[in-house]
């Protein structure tokens, strides 16, 4: 791996994951609205793939987009505003958590439907196509999703239509509190692509490079014109489903339950000499400082106005 990327998906690691750490603590002082869904344990995913997209591709994201939305170049500030609700939020202030979108970055936003992002990202895909644009759209979606209609629909749409998009599961092994292996037919995510004549990768997904790896050949795939992949990245939600979820279902013997996927990363990547302990040592810093200066511009951001109650709504 370049030295460059491995900086950059260090660093974005770890804002992921300082982000959530203080969503968590704000959250439990009451200064959030509505639900939190934290990200935090799969920022291996968020980043692998991430690490390879330009502006001018999209993502669609799901109820546990913070991840998704500050590897996609988000502005941090802006979406910790959002989150409390405040009128600089990357929406005003009107979406919060699930609703954090920008569509100059590419991010078409998160998704408080399960199982809505494959329409939305089929459909970036095609206008890609449409106009022929050098470009990819990727759906992030989870374990629960794939047993939505959707999942089905917007892969078979995406794979007779050759269209350039990436479908890439979150496995986390829960949708809430049931079991991946309860809730589903099939013993992965990923063989129910040959049922779409697609190829099915399944890979580690608290392993940045593998992550990176697979989503590096579905982008050649995708671009060469020879349509969808998905890929179905194995990983682990260290919180609750949402923040406040007693978690009881969780198992002690989940093989991911020990791993942090930034520890292991930070540790490939010094050993084989892409970032010094130094380099590593001052990102961690850096993001630590990137989100608290995020929460001081949330916090002193005021409330959106009752005039713009009327804004942007269109019906
Ligand atoms: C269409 C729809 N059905 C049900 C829900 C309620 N719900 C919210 S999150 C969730 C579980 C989703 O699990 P998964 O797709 O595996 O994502 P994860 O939470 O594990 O990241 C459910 C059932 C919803 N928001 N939308």
């Amino acid at each position: 791996m370049e030295k460059k990327t491995a900086l950059w998906i260090y660093q974005k690691m770890n804002e992921i994951r300082f982000f959530e750490e203080q969503v968590r603590r704000i959250f439990g002082k009451g200064l959030i609205p509505g639900f939190v869904h934290l990200y935090a344990g799969e920022e291996a995913v968020a980043t692998g793939v991430m690490a390879q997209l330009e502006d001018s591709d999209y993502i669609t994201s799901t109820h546990r987009g913070h991840g998704h939305a500050i590897a996609k170049g988000c502005d941090i500030n802006g979406m910790m505003a959002e989150i409390m609700g405040k009128k600089d939020g990357l929406g005003g202030g009107k979406g919060g958590s699930m609703h954090v979108a920008d569509i100059d970055k590419g991010m078409l936003g998160a998704n408080g439907i399960v199982g809505g992002g494959f329409g939305l990202a089929a459909g970036a895909a095609l206008s890609i196509k449409t106009l022929g644009n050098d470009n990819v759209a990727v759906c992030f979606f989870g374990d629960g999703a794939s047993n939505e209609g959707t999942f089905h629909e917007g892969l078979n749409l995406a794979s007779i239509l050759d269209l350039p998009v990436i479908f890439v599961c979150e496995n986390n092994q829960f949708g809430e509190g049931t079991p991946f292996r309860y809730a589903s037919a099939s013993e992965t995510v990923a063989e129910r692509a040959s049922a779409y004549n697609m190829p099915g990768v399944r890979v580690d997904g608290m392993d940045v490079e593998a992550v990176y790896k697979a989503t590096e050949e579905a982008i050649e795939r995708a671009k060469a014109g020879k349509g969808p992949t998905l890929i179905e990245c194995d990983t682990y939600r260290q919180y609750g489903h949402f923040e406040g979820d007693e978690q009881k279902y969780k198992s002690e013997d989940d093989p991911n339950r020990d791993r942090d996927p930034i520890i292991e990363f930070r540790g490939k990547a010094v050993e084989n000499g892409w970032i010094t302990k130094e380099e590593a040592d001052s990102i961690e810093s850096a993001a630590e400082k990137t989100i608290e200066d995020a929460v001081a511009f949330a916090e002193v951001s005021p409330l959106p106005d009752e005039s713009s109650l009327y804004k942007d709504v269109f019906a």
